[in-house]
């Protein structure tokens, strides 16, 4: 029997339980978990932000080995290194074969239901069936998800660096490179520089941005945002950054702007310090009954501002996964420098707590 770390009620600490694992159904596959990041995302769904109904298993973040196959299943077998992607991209709805896989039809089934693809769940615990968060659950030393969340990778890269990939890089680098149109020589502003926004920040920088400006709170994340290719930083704590971006660029605004909080006051401010005709990219997920506050006529259409909201990065993670790979073993892509700390499962709920103060980038549980 696995051990997960479960969710048990809303803003309850995780607790860790030995648990049954069904074996993979058709079209599923069981994975060995080699590591699993802790996403903001993974707290959000603890303080109920987030949907999500405990008893769950949390954690979408995660890389492993496969450890069996069920019927069906050709893309990966036994021994094969995979990814998880937390959207398993079906390839045939709609949304997949017009090029959005990030939107795909079959995998908000199980966002829906905390199940898999035919929304029931493979973990059962205490005689009753138990919830893996967004068809993952990496917060358990195995798991059986969709054979589509499984994507292979070279078998020589760490398991800690492609669990990362699961979500925060996938997100944030693809945020600038997919779901922005960055122009060579842009200004972008990067608000919040976690996990995800250090990715944004990495991702502008590839995608040929001129300035990229970096906006937090804390001053070890600015350090940080510097480091993976920030050129000016603004420590919103000091003074309204909006002001600041401003005097930045000739009154103008930013050319392209990026929330990666998911805060209502720091949507407004993404979309206002958007240049016109410039894109607020809206990555940060707010509680469900946040709205964009911006008047129509003077904020946008007279502007010309595009706002645009970011699911995933717009990847495709069968293509995006490997190109993320060969860009991080050319040495494009700062992966290592996002692991702040390493940690067993058994302190996940640390990991909860440095998040909520800021002073990581990512804690990565290593199985
Ligand atoms: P994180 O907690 O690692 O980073 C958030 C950062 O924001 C921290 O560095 C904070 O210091 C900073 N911050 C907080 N408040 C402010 C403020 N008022 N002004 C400036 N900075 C501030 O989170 P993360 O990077 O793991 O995730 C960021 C968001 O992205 C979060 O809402 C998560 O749920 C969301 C997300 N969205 C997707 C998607 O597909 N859209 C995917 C993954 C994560
Ligand atoms: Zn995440």
């Amino acid at each position: 029997m696995p051990k997960a770390a479960i969710l048990t009620g809303l803003e309850q600490p995780l607790e860790i339980h030995d648990v049954e694992l069904e074996s993979p159904k058709a079209g599923e596959v069981k994975v060995r978990m080699g590591a699993s990041g802790v996403c903001h995302s993974d707290l959000s769904v603890q303080n109920g932000t987030l949907m999500g109904m405990p008893p769950i298993v949390l954690g979408h973040e995660g890389a492993g080995v496969i450890e069996e196959v069920g019927e069906g299943v050709t893309s990966v077998k036994p021994g094969d290194h995979v990814v998880i992607s937390w959207v398993p991209q079906c390839g045939e709805c709609y949304f997949c074969q017009h090029g959005q896989g990030q939107l795909c039809k079959a995998a908000d089934a199980s966002l829906a239901t905390g199940g898999l693809l035919d929304g029931t769940p493979r973990f059962r615990w205490n005689d009753a069936p138990l919830q893996q968060m967004a068809a993952s659950g990496t917060f358990s030393e195995v798991s059986v998800i969709p054979e589509s969340g499984a994507v292979k990778i070279p078998d020589d890269v760490d398991m800690k660096v492609a669990a990362l990939i699961g979500c925060g890089v996938l997100t944030g680098v693809g945020a600038a490179m997919n779901t922005a149109d960055i122009k060579k020589g842009d200004t972008v502003a990067v608000i919040g520089c976690g996990g995800v926004g250090l990715n944004v920040i990495q991702g502008a920088r590839i995608a040929g941005a001129g300035e990229i400006i970096a906006i937090d709170m804390n001053e070890t994340k600015l350090q940080m945002a510097k480091e993976f290719g920030a050129t000016a930083t603004i420590n919103a704590s000091q003074g309204d950054p909006i002001s600041q971006v401003m005097s930045m660029t000739e009154e103008r605004g930013a050319d392209v702007s990026f929330e990666v909080i998911g805060l209502g006051p720091t949507i407004d401010q993404a979309i206002t310090m958007t240049r016109r005709g410039g894109q607020a990219i809206l990555v940060g997920v707010p509680r469900m009954d946040v709205m964009i506050n911006v008047p129509a006529f003077l904020g946008v259409i007279l502007q010309e501002k595009t706002i645009k909201g970011c699911w995933y990065g717009s990847s495709n993670v069968q293509q995006d996964v490997p190109k993320l790979v060969d860009l991080y073993k050319k040495g494009e892509l700062k992966l290592d420098e996002l692991i702040s700390r390493e940690i067993s499962l058994d302190e996940v709920n640390d990991a909860f707590d440095a998040m909520k103060t800021g002073e990581v980038a990512r804690s990565v549980i290593v199985y």
